[in-house]
């Protein structure tokens, strides 16, 4: 059988189930990462199972989401995470040291392996031909704990990239080329693996912009080869031990192949409010800019910065424009540093920030109000930059750059500077040394602050469930529509009662009081419902305040897999026309013998019998009647 990388390594993993689309699999873990923001839970989770110490071959605790520490919630969260990986064998990443997946990239990652974290943009890995998938904490939990991995056997996509970038064009551009074909929604369940010509000449952190941002179709994950280029980056790494070939064999069968054709590609640009608003850069040109923001997990490698400092040498950026710059780790910010290259940066005018997530996540940067911000992050999704009114505009760091010399977009053909390739150094400063290794930790004890709330169990679903319409939602609901970031709120990760007041408090600020009215709740969506952020709190916190059931038009992956670990009933509408009779405060009666798996089934809403139906598995249905996971888990 001809098979492709993701084939190979899925059938490497195999525990459970077969190569079929569609059908579930479970799989060995390998790796897991976690990030501040969702791994004060996911530990919370871990010391539920009452392991003694991690299972996997590495876990990796990194801090980089909320490092603003005003208060005392933040470093006591540090702090737990801290003495928690230490207990438990986990390598600890303390804050300032870089942004996960970029620090995962660079020092973990490895061809073959695979990976699950509790972030959405695991992906990036997949750079390094890795099959590394976001994850809700809990999910993350338990394969620390050493459980398979259950999932849904995806489709695999073939990419073919033929041909080379030509001038400006960055890698950044070939995903949000099939982000506008294929839309946000386009990639769910299904794995997307690039082949061809063109790949040759990606470098692995070009590679890893791509898988990084397939995220964003809302891809189970992406992956390249590892090849000639993964080589080179593991060698520069001081890792080239780490380095196995992995192709896909000849005349290996993709579902659906996708051919783009690098040479004729251009700068594009993705448009508030969604990542699949794109267009090209040069039909922008003399919309004026506010704010560049440079960095993030998708564009923060030392090429992309270099290429930054070498078009901002000598010149100044407009003076209208702000201009952020924060690399992905302090590996890259010290080769700058030693390569005199911060100069050329903060000389033009630009302001550094620490090597953390940062503005993308609304963690200070907020832009001014109603102005417009260009960044080289992966997600514009409205607020979400902490500016209500803000226009967030999501490009490479080549057109970033233009953008902040000009003051406003301009046309590609009129860019000035060099196109050369910027490639890593043969070998590069090692930053190991700033992780602490299970084995080298000082720490002998758990610490946890008063922010930090024991884990609450839910109750099993009733035969019968009667529930209130609570919320009615549209199309491509996020989570952050669901659970808004930001400093002040994030800071309550691992608090739920404290977070779970501000669920839907930007989309409709009577929802948590409507919630504490009715005992239990249902919200309507429509397709692609909680794409985006794997943040489980969006499930957890709306359990929490008693919703028990979503109808939606279609859901996102991990936001699905977030509701079965929390014993929400995620369903899906059979008629279109009954998701427009829903209202809120309507009565919603469900019998769980109606239940079906793989099927349709009644319901009653205002009287009225809906059909719905689900895709839920038959495991998936026994932890939603037990009222989520941990309450079905035996170790
Ligand atoms: C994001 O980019 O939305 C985040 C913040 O990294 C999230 C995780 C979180 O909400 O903590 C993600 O991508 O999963
Ligand atoms: Fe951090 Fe932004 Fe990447 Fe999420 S998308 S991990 S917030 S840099």
């Amino acid at each position: 059988m001809n098979l492709s990388v993701t084939e190979k390594i899925i059938k490497a993993h195999l525990l459970e189930g077969e190569l079929i689309a569609g059908s579930e699999i479970a799989l060995k873990i390998d790796q897991t990462l976690t990030q501040d923001a969702t791994g004060t839970m996911a530990y919370l989770q871990l010391e539920a199972t009452g392991i003694d110490k991690v299972k996997t071959e590495i876990s990796v605790s990194y801090i980089d989401h909320n490092t603003i520490q005003m208060g005392f919630k933040n470093p006591d969260d540090h702090r737990y995470l801290r003495t928690v990986a230490a207990q438990y064998g986990v390598v600890f990443s303390p804050a300032g040291t870089g942004i996960c997946h970029q620090l995962h990239l660079e020092n973990f990652a490895k061809p073959g392996k695979t990976l699950i974290g509790s972030d959405s943009h695991t992906p990036t890995a997949g750079g390094l031909a890795m099959l590394a998938m976001g994850a809700g904490g809990l999910s993350v939990a338990l394969a620390m704990a050493g459980k398979a991995y259950s999932m849904t056997m995806p489709h695999i996509i073939g990419v073919e990239l033929k041909g080379k970038l030509q001038g400006f064009s960055a890698a950044k551009d070939i995903i949000l080329e099939l982000l506008h074909r294929l839309t946000v929604k386009g990639g769910v369940n299904k794995v997307f693996e690039f082949f061809g010509d063109g790949v040759t000449h990606l470098s692995v952190p070009e590679r890893a912009t791509i898988t990084n941002m397939g995220a964003e179709l809302g891809a189970t994950c992406s992956l390249f080869p590892s090849d000639e280029q993964t080589r080179k980056f593991l060698s520069s790494m001081g890792r080239a031990q780490d380095f196995i070939p992995l192709v896909a064999d000849e005349n290996a069968s993709y579902h659906e192949v996708i051919v783009i054709n690098l040479d004729e590609l251009q700068p594009l640009v993705a448009c508030p409010h969604m990542p699949d608003k794109v267009m090209p850069v040069a039909e922008l040109a003399g919309l004026a800019v506010q704010q560049v923001a440079i960095g993030s997990c998708t564009n923060s490698s030392y090429a992309d910065l270099k290429m930054v400092a070498l078009l901002l040498k000598d010149k100044k950026i407009n003076p209208k424009t702000d201009l952020l710059i924060s690399p992905g780790s302090k590996q890259v910010l010290a080769m700058l540093a030693e390569e005199g290259l911060l100069t050329h940066m903060l000389t033009a005018g630009a302001r550094l920030l620490e090597c953390t997530c940062g503005p993308c996540i609304g963690m200070g940067g907020s832009p001014q109000s109603a102005s417009v911000s260009v960044r080289t992050f992966n997600r514009n999704f409205e607020a979400r930059s902490g500016t209500l009114d803000a226009q967030v505009y999501l490009v490479s760091a080549q057109t970033a750059v233009q953008v902040a010399l000009h003051g406003q977009f301009t046309d590609p053909n009129t860019w000035q500077g060099s196109t050369d390739k910027i490639e890593l150094p043969a070998s590069v400063p090692s930053i190991r040394s700033l992780f602490i290794f299970p084995e080298e930790s000082i720490d002998t004890e758990i610490l946890r602050g008063p922010n930090i709330v024991a884990l609450e169990r839910f109750s099993s679903l009733p035969e019968t469930l009667r529930a209130n319409i609570t919320l009615k939602v549209g199309d491509n609901i996020t989570t952050d529509h669901i659970l808004p970031a930001g400093a002040e709120i994030t800071a309550l990760r691992s608090n739920i009662p404290a977070i779970s007041e501000y669920i839907y408090s930007r989309v409709d600020a009577d929802f948590v009081e409507r919630c504490k009215k009715t005992d239990t709740g249902v919200i309507i969506g429509g397709e692609n419902y909680g794409q985006g952020s794997s943040r489980e709190h969006a499930a957890l916190a709306p359990r929490y305040l008693g919703v028990q059931m979503i109808i939606a038009k279609s859901f996102a992956r991990i936001h699905h897999a977030n509701l079965v670990n929390f014993g929400i009933l995620p369903l899906v509408f059979v008629n279109g026309k009954d998701y427009d009779n829903c209202q809120i405060e309507q009565e919603l009666i469900f019998n769980s013998s109606d239940f079906v798996v793989g099927g349709e089934f009644p319901l009653s809403i205002s009287g009225e019998t809906v059909i719905v139906t689900s895709t839920l598995t038959e495991k998936e249905w026994k932890i939603i009647q037990a009222g989520g996971l941990l309450n079905t888990i035996s170790l």
